[in-house]
């Protein structure tokens, strides 16, 4: 049986789901991990390793590293490896499949997480230390394509977990209810630009929300790799989308992270766009007890995320450069630029519009990732020129 078929993944959801409800409250923290969590977590990690897969969870978790930590859990919340790792077990086409259930994960598995944040963030070492927060100023970076020949709009998000709260395989029906309440009531006190309406996905008109979508605006639902991460559960409760009237910023409430803050338009003045979210963060941060960590910088579900947890993303049109794939992945090694479909993570391109965003988000100041985003993305529209005219 193909281990991603539907029924096997149904059956993993089902085990990791009675994992999830019952480690919350039926064990005590210091509780050993039960016999049946063991003997799945052993059985899908010889399917793992002796699957195709390319996952950085393949890469990294080692027979000696799986036994180390196998048996661990966390204090707070009693986390354990399987609540990590589920997603990369039941989807070998992960890219990354590693997850952290509450922030002290990074620590109890850090065997784990610290090689797979150093690959995925290119030699963020376990010895390193994110540097400080320092936004710098958006108007140090002028438009990227000022003549909307290749750009057809701009978008930077960061992610911020809360602090007291774990992520979501820990996260109970009443915690999505409580983040919930304090985020909608932070965004509804924004003022001036920011001042905008708070959306609940529990009772959204079907119409309004596949709009929201398409239009780029609201996070899908049913990313198989995220419900595997124990993401989905008690779904819509505690879900939203805060929109300002302007419609060019956006916060998400409980889809990976607690919460992202968004800022977009139309065309490539990335300043603008940066400015805009940093101003929502800044406003936001009055309001709201940001978890960071003094070595991993921003505290987030994902490890790709953490650090500055900034994704700076264009969707652009390169009709040359995608036609010669082997050089679009060089240039794309070469800027750190990572490629995605036109709907995001885990989508196709449509209409020769892909989403091309900075791939690090850790070990460089907020202002440097944007800088590095700006640079790799200048590199592509000149080389995107040269491919036109030879
Ligand atoms: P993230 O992890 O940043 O949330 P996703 O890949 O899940 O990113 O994309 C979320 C949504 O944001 C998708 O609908 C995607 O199309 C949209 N998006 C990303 N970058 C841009 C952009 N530059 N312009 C418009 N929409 C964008
Ligand atoms: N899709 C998962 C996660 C990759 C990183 N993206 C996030 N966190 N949205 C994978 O392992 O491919």
């Amino acid at each position: 049986m193909l281990l991603n078929s539907k029924p096997r993944l149904e059956l993993r959801l089902i085990g990791l789901c009675t994992h999830l409800a019952t480690h919350r409250y039926a064990s005590k923290s210091g509780d050993k991990v039960s016999n049946e969590v063991l003997q799945q977590m052993e059985d899908d990690f010889k399917n793992l390793s002796e699957s195709k897969s390319k996952s950085l969870l393949k890469r990294h978790l080692t027979k000696e590293i799986f036994d180390k930590l196998k048996t661990k859990t966390t204090p707070s919340f009693n986390s354990t490896l399987l609540h990590c790792i589920s997603s990369g077990l039941c989807n070998h086409d992960s890219g990354v499949g590693l997850y952290a259930p509450d922030p002290e994960a990074y620590k109890v598995f850090a065997d784990l997480f610290d090689p797979v944040i150093e690959d995925y963030h290119k030699c963020f070492r376990k010895t390193d230390k994110q540097p400080a927060t320092s936004f710098g100023k958006g108007k140090d970076f002028e438009n990227l394509d000022p003549d909307c020949n290749f750009i057809v709009s701009t978008r930077v998000r960061c992610g911020r977990a809360i602090v007291g709260y774990p992520f979501n395989p820990c996260l109970m029906e009443k915690d999505y209810k409580d983040l919930e309440n304090q985020i909608c009531a932070a965004t509804m006190s924004l003022t001036g630009e920011y001042k905008g309406s708070y959306m609940p996905l529990t009772g959204m008109d079907k119409v309004v929300q596949d709009k929201l979508i398409e239009d780029h605006y609201l996070f899908k639902e049913g990313d198989r790799f995220l419900a595997a991460a124990g993401a989905s559960r008690f779904w819509p409760t505690g879900r939203g989308i805060f929109l300002n009237d302007a419609k060019n910023f956006l916060v998400w409430c409980n889809e990976e992270d607690h919460i992202r803050i968004i800022s977009m338009e139309k065309g490539g003045d990335l300043g603008k766009v940066y400015d805009r979210m940093v101003g929502g963060v800044e406003a936001l941060g009055k309001k709201l007890k940001f978890n960071r960590d003094e070595r991993l910088g921003f505290q987030t579900f994902c490890p790709t995320n953490l650090g500055t947890s900034i994704r700076a993303s264009v969707h652009i049109k390169l009709p040359n450069l995608m036609c010669q794939p082997d050089h679009m992945e060089e240039l794309a090694q070469k800027y750190r630029l990572q490629i995605r479909g036109t709907s995001g993570e885990h989508s196709e391109a449509k209409g020769g519009v892909h989403d091309i965003s900075n791939q690090r988000r850790m070990g460089l100041t907020e202002y440097e990732i944007i800088k590095e985003m700006h640079d790799g993305i200048k590199g592509l529209i000149a080389a995107e020129c040269q491919a036109k005219s030879s």
